[in-house]
């Protein structure tokens, strides 16, 4: 530890901290437009300045690290006319059509702009480097130039976090500007869509590709039977957008705004989770027996339900391709049987339903446009929209009561909650695939794995399958290896293990985002590790209150198997419930 002094007051610090740490962490804020927490920091925005005694010029507290006896003051009136000009300057490159702008009430440039105190005219009027200048190139993620201001935090988290790499700084001086090399657009490199860029992008530059409109004419639309499901995530997060603090689950009053917004059936993704544990379940079990029976096989096997992942692995490693599941993800699952089961029972043509689903993630906006799955669902909205919507029909979410999903895809295990954190699908999975192999229920406390919980990037664990029922004889004696990683720069160590065929595991839980889906591209800004624990905590919370707690004991999907589907990777499963993937 170091002693320091901030604005005349005494601190203890680590001697690894920076300034800006210190000062935050003994009730001192600093403003900063380029620092994200968790990363190398790149001191680019120069707002966090500060006077540091001994030094000629002023220091970037984001980058600087303590010292013993140090003397900080972050608050001078040099620190306050440097802080301004600097703002001064990104603001006269900076589209300020702030009114229309989707960032407005919620934009850390503008924030900034009150802390500032910024009253008079701009003295930096002049040309506009890039105005107009927009990628809207591919389904998920908007690219707007002119709204830009050269922090670089998207290029950090594609870089660091996700190891993708695609965003550069391009170019210099007046003709400089932050995007994928040599002026490429999104479309046509190797952008996963991951969206993790538009959750940390201070202003309005990085965002989804906005669906609300579409939206707003189907429910319009009184031809069209209108069905929306949402996924896991967003029930521990939406709330966020109106007031509530992290972590709060508002899965009732989410059910009741989709209702007043207009939805004919408000449906859950979390019943198609269920589904996809019985698919995959009995995917991994058919490539277990080929093990035991030594046929060839691909293991491990690794789940698909995380569509940036799924465009990564395509991009970087095809030839590995063959250790994916061949489930299409949940969503995509409800759509298609939206579209086939449920229109059979209403008696309606497929072509008169349009399936919504609301995502934490801006990757399933493009995975709807997969060809190989193309009319599933016909819009995807991120949480944030959502919240958009419900502010926009002027519908009270904090006073609403709560609802419940509708029939016959609602119901749903605390095994589908647990999608939406990392680790959760691996856990979901061995409740069901322990308990047909075995007979029993897995001999762990509270039903949790404990060694795929938590937020590291990769996990792992085993379970040793002493006995088996009958019909899974030959499994006794196995100890089924398993990993859980998220965030693609995780994945990736696990899949040259694979490649190296060094893998030790059966079974490989991937998610593109960091902590999965409870921090994806389309959940509320900033998600920082402490929202993302309590989000997690939530998802965590929701399945433990549920008695069903197990997909295979879920009624609906017993109900859906035995009428309609008639078992899992049977024919009509593999018509509606299955894909393949592109090389
Ligand atoms: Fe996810 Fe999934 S859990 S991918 O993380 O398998 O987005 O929440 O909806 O489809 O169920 C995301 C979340 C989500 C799917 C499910």
């Amino acid at each position: 530890m170091v002693s320091l002094k901030i604005n005349n007051k005494t601190v203890e610090a680590d001697e690894n901290a920076t300034i800006m740490e210190a000062a935050k962490a003994n009730g001192i804020l600093i403003p900063s437009l380029c620092y994200l927490e968790g990363v190398h920091q790149v001191g680019s925005c120069r707002i966090c300045v500060v006077e540091v005694e001994g030094s000629k010029n002023l220091q970037a507290s984001c980058i600087t690290k303590v010292r013993e006896g140090m003397t900080v003051k972050t608050n001078t009136q040099e620190v306050r006319k440097v802080r301004k000009v600097v703002y001064e300057l990104m603001m006269s490159d900076h589209d300020d059509n702030c009114l229309i702008c989707s960032r407005s009430g919620g934009c850390e440039f503008q924030e900034l702009g009150e802390w500032i105190q910024l009253k008079e005219e701009n003295p930096y009027q002049g040309a506009h480097s890039k105005l107009g200048v927009k990628d809207i190139s591919n389904p998920s993620i908007e690219r707007d130039l002119s709204k830009c201001i050269l922090c670089r935090r998207c290029i950090t988290v594609c870089n660091e976090i996700q190891g993708i790499g695609i965003m550069e700084n391009q170019n210099r001086g007046f003709d400089s500007f932050v995007g994928p090399t040599e002026g490429f657009e999104l479309m046509d490199i190797n952008c996963t869509f991951c969206g993790q860029c538009t959750t940390v992008c201070p202003v309005g530059a990085l965002k989804e590709k906005d669906a609300t409109v579409n939206v707003w004419e189907a429910l319009l639309d009184k031809n069209k039977r209108v069905v929306v499901q949402t996924a896991p995530a967003v029930r521990a997060a939406l709330g966020e957008e109106f007031g509530y603090e992290p972590g709060t689950l508002v899965t009732g009053k989410m059910a009741a705004a989709l209702r007043e917004l207009g939805f004919d059936d408000v449906f859950d993704t979390n019943f198609a989770a269920d589904l996809t544990i019985l698919e995959e379940g009995t995917e991994l079990l058919m490539r277990l027996k080929a093990l035991i029976a030594g046929d060839e096989t691909s293991l491990p096997m690794i789940t698909s339900c995380s569509p940036g992942w799924i465009k990564y692995v395509e991009h970087k490693f095809p030839d590995q391709l063959d250790h994916l599941s061949s489930c299409k993800s949940p969503h995509m699952m409800l759509g298609a049987l939206a579209k086939s089961f449920y229109a059979q029972q209403l008696g309606i043509d497929a072509k008169d339903m349009y399936v919504v689903s609301v995502m934490p993630c801006t990757a399933k906006k493009y995975e709807i446009t997969r060809e190989e799955m193309l009319g599933d669902v016909d819009a995807v909205l991120t949480t944030r929209e959502l919240a958009k919507m419900i502010k926009d029909a002027g519908i009270d979410f904090v006073n609403l009561d709560d609802e419940r999903f509708d029939n016959p895809m609602g119901l749903s295990s605390g095994a589908a909650d647990i999608f939406g954190t990392t680790g959760g699908v691996m856990e979901a999975a061995l409740r069901t695939v322990y308990e047909i192999i075995t007979g029993t229920e897995m001999p762990y406390e509270n039903l949790h794995v404990q060694s795929v919980m938590g937020l590291e990037g990769i996990k792992e664990g085993s379970l040793f399958i002493e006995k088996t029922t009958p019909e899974w004889s030959g499994l006794e004696g196995v100890t089924v290896r398993y990993a859980a990683a998220s965030g693609l720069s995780n994945a990736k160590i696990l899949l040259e293990q694979i490649r190296k065929e060094a893998s030790p595991y059966h079974f490989i839980e991937i998610m593109a985002c960091p902590g999965g889906c409870i921090s994806g591209g389309g959940q509320p800004r900033l998600t920082t590790q402490a929202i993302r624990e309590k989000r997690m905590a939530a998802i965590y919370r929701e399945d433990e209150g549920k008695t069903l707690r197990k997909s295979h004991e879920n009624e609906a999907i017993i109900h859906l198997y035995e009428t309609y589907l008639k078992e899992p990777l049977g024919h009509k499963s593999h018509e509606l419930l299955h894909t393949h993937y592109v090389k």
